[in-house]
């Protein structure tokens, strides 16, 4: 079991836009119009139909996520959750974040996902503490994977190198 388990949580360096996997994980902000760092790059690739689809989907509060197509992206579709912005670790921030893998994994489940990749949510512009949020990204997708056989494959994709070493070192005591 701890070997299946292991074979389906993939963890690279890389840009999650150029990923052909069923669908990607957007770090969005509330009003799902686009912003920087990987927001922006799913923009980018995606193109302006993305802009206007989410237009419609009303925003998102934190912890959610929603669903729309790929565009032009090899990914067929995006999943946008929005991450809390680290106000000190009093704030629910911890809840809020694990709230984001869950509800971005039981979307993926309702639309038959197969292979669904995430970047390091909250920890860019947001500022969440890079370990901490690693730590909470990896058990709870390690709980939905237990529970489910729908999902094949979760990719963690780490922009640097540095998010790739801690994301490294913790999948250690997570997956013994
Ligand atoms: N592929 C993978 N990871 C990436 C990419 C990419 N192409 N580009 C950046 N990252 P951030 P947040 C990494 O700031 O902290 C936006 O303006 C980045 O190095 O994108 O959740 C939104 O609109 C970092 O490790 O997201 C919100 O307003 C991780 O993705 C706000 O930023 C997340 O960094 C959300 O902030």
């Amino acid at each position: 079991m701890k070997t299946g388990l292991r074979t389906r949580i993939e963890i690279i360096q890389g840009d999650i836009t150029k990923l052909k996997v069923d669908a990607i994980v957007n770090a969005a902000n509330s009003s799902l119009l686009g912003g920087g760092g990987v927001d922006g790059a799913i923009h980018r690739g995606a193109g302006p139909q993305l802009l206007e689809y989410c237009r419609r989907l009303n925003g998102c509060p934190t912890g959610e996520a929603k669903i729309s197509p790929g565009f032009n992206l090899p990914a067929k579709y995006v999943i946008h959750t929005v991450g809390p912005v680290w106000r000190g670790g009093n704030n629910n921030e911890e809840k809020l974040l694990a709230n984001c893998y869950i509800n971005s994994l039981l979307i993926a489940v309702e639309n038959r996902i197969r292979t669904i990749a995430f970047p390091a949510i909250s920890t860019g512009v947001y500022g969440f503490p890079l370990e901490s949020a690693a730590n909470i990204a990896l058990t709870e997708s390690k709980k939905i994977l237990d529970d489910n056989n729908m999902i094949d494959k979760i990719i963690f994709v780490c922009f640097d190198v540095y998010t790739l070493r801690v994301y490294e070192k913790l999948i250690e005591s997570v997956l013994p």
